[in-house]
């Protein structure tokens, strides 16, 4: 790259591309601030799904064409905004969906089998002192409800048949060409369930989808997974139902308030029983954050080339 580009960046990256090789060479080949104060002559933002763009600070680039965000979630990036202002926004759809699937997979199980229980039995001394393990519940020959019926839910569909789970879905419409019974609310599907996966997105429609009628109705030996955004689960009444046993487990991937401190606003949740925690980590393996780090390259440089972008979601 020329020393005249170097010299005036027009790409502000506000994360880091991992496995750390790709942010080196996309350093290396674009021209890339990691200058959280550039704004002028700044077209495009790189940032993640979690970390968005608001529309207060959109409105601090006058130059800013493309956000491309590395990740699936648009919940944090005013798309309004954008697109009044005719900004491109970018995602890595597809990319990342097996990964996310075999995260809420692994939740499910590790909190039904009481996993994390068990090791920590075991490393505690509990176990060789003569304290046996508990009991878990199986996940195979369950009925799961799949609460977001996208790309992500249907690679845990996938996933979940093979393994003998029935499976059941709720999404605005019904998909014609879904194996899986659609059914009309989240409060159905949770009564119906013995797993609820909660994979939808995060818009205001969503906030909260998960209250606590649907915890309630998914039952004392029923477990909640979230692997989609902190925001369509409500944590009080997750943490009153978990406490009060109206709800058996839980296993939470996303928060409403990430990063979770443990003494913070999380903390009636982290005390409650029978939970397994993970910080924000679903599309973190070394494969899908490659796949993604090249779809969100190939997105910028399609945009400094004058070509279609190969994932936009809004028109611009
Ligand atoms: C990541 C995500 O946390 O895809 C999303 O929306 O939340 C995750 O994949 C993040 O965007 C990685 O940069």
């Amino acid at each position: 790259m020329k020393d005249e580009a170097k010299a005036n960046p027009s790409i502000l990256a506000l994360i880091e591309l991992k496995p750390a090789d790709m942010m080196e060479a996309f350093c290396a080949e674009h021209p890339v601030t990691r200058d959280a104060e550039a704004r002028d002559g700044i077209e495009v933002v790189l940032t993640s799904g979690a970390r968005g763009l608001s529309g207060e600070e959109i409105d601090e680039f006058p130059d800013l064409r493309l956000i491309a965000v590395n990740g699936v979630g648009t919940d944090a990036v005013d798309l309004d905004t954008a697109v009044a202002r005719g900004i491109h926004v970018t995602t890595t759809p597809d990319v990342l969906s097996e990964a996310v699937a075999e995260l809420a997979l692994g939740l499910a199980i590790s909190v039904r089998r009481r996993i994390g229980e068990g090791e920590r039995l075991l490393r505690s001394g509990g176990w060789s002192n003569g304290q046996k393990p508990r009991l878990g519940q199986a996940l195979t020959g369950c009925r799961a409800g799949i609460l977001g019926y996208g790309r992500i839910g249907r690679a845990l569909a996938d996933m979940l048949r093979a393994l003998g789970v029935e499976v059941i879905y709720h999404a605005r419409k019904p998909h014609d060409d879904a194996p899986e019974a659609w059914r009309p609310d989240a409060r159905t599907l949770a009564a119906e369930s013995d797993v609820l996966f909660v994979t939808l997105s995060a818009t205001p429609e969503t906030r909260y989808i998960v209250d606590a009628p649907v915890l309630e109705a998914l039952g004392s030996e029923g477990t909640l997974v979230n692997v989609a955004r902190g925001s369509v689960v409500d944590s009080a009444a997750l943490a009153a139902a978990l406490h009060g046993g109206t709800l058996g487990s839980a296993a939470l991937d996303v928060f409403e308030v990430e990063p979770v401190a443990p003494d913070g606003a999380e903390d009636g949740l982290l005390r409650a029983p029978n939970t397994l925690f993970t910080p924000h980590i679903a599309s973190a393996t070394n494969e899908a954050r490659r796949a993604m780090a090249e779809l969100v390259i190939a997105n910028i440089d399609a945009y400094l080339a004058g070509s279609p972008l190969p994932s936009p979601v809004t028109p611009a």
